[in-house]
């Protein structure tokens, strides 16, 4: 056992006013709040966001808030370990959930964070990153990488709503995050690459790799694929947890240099995860029924429903209906620091 390290109170006044003026201040104190024994404390809390609730006060906002007095009409999901209106969902992925409606754009702009995007509901929206028109259907994983010129715009019937994964708040601590503004774009004639050039995993096209100016070479990864991909697995598995990474097509990585996206299929049943690790995590359900315990704490969810996990928590499922989600981490920004970790509980 190490020993008790010395408190503030211990020292005399006279001496932390002259600190102070000098501008320093003594480590032992303050040394276990950054560097705690054995396992990091966690300010983040598990949150937990039902979907129709959410909805409806976005689609109230839709009635109070112009789009154009919005730039984005975004409802943030705030950590509830750092309160409602704090700009992140866990240590390092902000969530927030937009809505378009019939007819509206959200203006091009292009930022140092990185973006994904789960489409929720609706038809017709669609997304313009640097010229490629990008559909956006339900369960679809749509990026905007850092750096990429991006819009949105609408042109179905009715409301469509997305929820947005961004890695802002390491941009935000390292006063790094900044947006330039430009013009709406107009699509390139440039189609859509999962819809033509990334149609087969291990079959790339003769391109691929010789075009090292192009970091992000797949933008949209339709849900369809995915799900068909995970059932596949699941009928030729007794496993009751199938994953699947989304990646790069050219080079394996992951699809934004931090932020980490996993398809997911649940099977019926209880489900109790053997390891602890140092991804923080958000799940948001696209099908499916059941309840997760996150730390002792009970989360019931069903489709659309988002909660989130921070780091080192013990997670129990009970799946109630088989159930596909997409779980968005920040493996590839801890694996890329060297300290990604898991262990055996
Ligand atoms: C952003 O660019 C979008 O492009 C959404 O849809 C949410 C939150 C913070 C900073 C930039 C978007 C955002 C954002």
């Amino acid at each position: 056992m190490s020993p008790k390290l010395g408190t503030i109170d211990e020292l005399p006044k006279e001496y932390l006013d002259k600190l102070e003026e000098a501008g320093v201040a003594p480590l032992w104190p303050m040394m276990r709040n950054v560097l705690p024994h054995n396992l990091p404390k966690p300010v983040t809390k598990s949150g937990f966001w039902n979907y129709g609730k959410v909805r409806e006060l976005l689609l109230r906002a839709g009635e109070l808030t112009p789009v154009e007095k919005a730039e984005r009409r975004v409802l943030v999901l705030s950590d509830p370990g750092r309160g409602v209106g704090s700009m992140q969902a866990t240590s390092s992925i902000y969530l927030g959930m937009q809505l378009l409606l019939p007819g509206e754009t959200a203006p091009a702009h292009r930022h140092t964070p990185s973006a994904a995007r789960i489409i929720i509901e609706g038809e017709g929206g669609y997304t313009v990153v640097n010229g490629e028109k990008l559909p956006m259907e339900e369960g679809d994983l749509v990026l905007t990488p850092g750096g990429e010129w991006h819009d949105h715009g609408h042109e179905g019937d009715k409301p469509v709503i997305w929820l947005d994964a961004l890695d802002l708040p390491l941009f935000v601590y390292l006063e790094g995050s900044y947006s330039e503004e430009t013009e709406l774009q107009i699509p390139k004639n440039k189609p859509d690459t999962s819809q033509l050039e990334y149609l087969s995993s291990g079959l790339v096209p003769v391109t691929a790799g010789k075009r090292s100016s192009i970091k992000y070479p797949m933008m949209r990864f339709p849900w369809a694929k995915t799900k068909e991909v995970l059932e596949k697995l699941s009928n030729n598995s007794s496993d009751k947890i199938l994953s699947v990474d989304y990646v790069n097509p050219e080079n394996g990585q992951s699809v934004l240099p931090t932020m980490g996206f996993t398809g997911t299929m649940l099977k019926k049943g209880k489900i109790k995860i053997d390891k602890i690790s140092s991804i923080s995590s958000a799940f948001h359900i696209i099908k499916g029924k059941g309840e997760t315990t996150v730390n002792g704490k009970k989360i019931t969810w069903s489709a659309k429903d988002t909660f989130t996990a921070p780091v080192f928590s013990q997670i129990e499922h009970s799946i109630e209906e088989n159930t596909f989600l997409i779980h968005i981490h920040d493996k590839p920004l801890q694996e890329k620091l060297g300290y990604f970790e898991e262990r055996s509980i």
